[in-house]
């Protein structure tokens, strides 16, 4: 019998004992930030039974639309981030919320407020909800400036000031990947003892990877003489390398938690770049940007938008979008050397 195995199996680091361990290096700390977090937390396991049973519940269609009972059906989406924005606020910790769903920031009322400011998408890739591939919520934590009446300044931050990122992919197991800005561990759901358990601890990016993710099919529309042939130049070498390596392998799910989460574990580089259709590209900074890159640089890896280190943006609008290049250290540095080479052609 492997006692130490058994050991193992039987001394369980769930993401709570996991915070509360972090929170004890902290004397000063008042557990805020668990009682934060176990909220987040309480919203994604939400989010993965509701998920679980879309086909089953009839969640899956439009937001508007009716159910056989006559009720109205609430998109995953619509439903997500109500839960969200109750859990958080019921939290007692937070004070502005920027969802991906919702036009406006919700600024918490006074006799509810906390100290800390939470940007999220409820749930990213919905329009891959319908055929059941993965899914996920993403969050970034800020804590308030000061003391005084919160403002929208207060999230308008770069994402290097961000306290904590995280996603939860809602996949083949559940599984909740967070930094608090000392390293990145993986958390993965065991639906028996509703827990997530610590299963990725301090997950490092490798340096180079063998995979390149991006929605090639956008090519013709990449936008600018730097971005346009800095791309078209970094995908010709990832299909037909000059110096004798292996060509990359192209993956692309279309729901960044999944192609972030596949880019953290096994390597490789993720690309949404400016085009004609979106000339900021499509994604968020705050809310998918920020917290990936936050992410990938605890990770060991690097995140550019074509002209800075991503976490360097100060967004001026909560609903801001940026490109995004994140991935290995090595592959981003390819990408960088290009876009700097192209743009001193312009
Ligand atoms: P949806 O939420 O509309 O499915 O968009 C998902 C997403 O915001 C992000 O998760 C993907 O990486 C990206 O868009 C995919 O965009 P394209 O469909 O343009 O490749």
């Amino acid at each position: 019998m492997d006692h130490a195995a058994d050991a193992h199996r039987t001394d369980l680091m769930t993401i709570t004992r996991y915070v509360l361990n972090e929170q004890s290096k902290y004397p000063e700390s008042r557990g805020d930030f668990t009682i934060l977090l176990n909220h987040i937390v309480l919203g994604c396991k939400f989010v993965c039974s509701a998920v679980n049973k879309a086909g089953l519940a009839k969640l899956i269609g439009l937001a508007g639309e009716t159910n056989v009972q006559g009720e109205e059906q609430k998109k995953l989406d619509v439903l997500s981030n109500e839960v969200f924005i109750k859990s958080l606020v019921s939290s007692g910790r937070t004070c502005i919320l920027v969802s991906e769903e919702d036009e406006e920031a919700t600024f918490v009322e006074p006799s509810k407020r906390g100290k800390y400011c939470v940007v999220f998408d409820p749930l990213d890739g919905s329009s891959n909800i319908d055929c059941a591939v993965s899914i996920g919520t993403i969050f970034g934590i800020y804590m308030v400036k000061d003391s005084h009446e919160p403002t929208l300044d207060d999230v308008l931050q770069p994402g290097k000031h961000m306290l904590a990122a995280g996603y939860c992919m809602y996949g083949s197991s559940c599984t909740l990947v967070l930094s608090t800005g000392e390293g990145v561990h993986g958390f993965t759901l065991d639906p028996s003892l509703g827990e997530f358990i610590l299963t990725h601890p301090d997950i490092k990016i490798p340096k180079k990877g063998k995979i390149y993710s991006v929605n090639e099919g956008n090519a013709k529309n990449w936008d600018g003489p730097t971005a346009k042939y800095a791309l078209i130049k970094y995908v010709e070498k990832c299909k037909f390398p000059k110096d004798g390596s292996s060509s990359k392998s192209l993956r692309y799910i279309g729901s960044m938690v999944a192609d972030v989460h596949r880019t953290l574990l096994y390597g490789g580089i993720f690309l949404y770049p400016a085009d004609k259709k979106s000339p900021n590209g499509k994604l968020r900074v705050l809310y998918e940007v920020f917290p990936m890159s936050f992410l990938t640089e605890q990770a060991g890896g690097q995140a550019f938008t074509g002209k800075q280190r991503a976490l360097d943006l100060v967004p001026t609008k909560i609903h801001e979008r940026s490109p995004i290049f994140l991935g290995s250290y090595d592959d981003v540095e390819e990408i960088k050397a290009l876009y700097a080479a192209e743009g001193k052609k312009e």
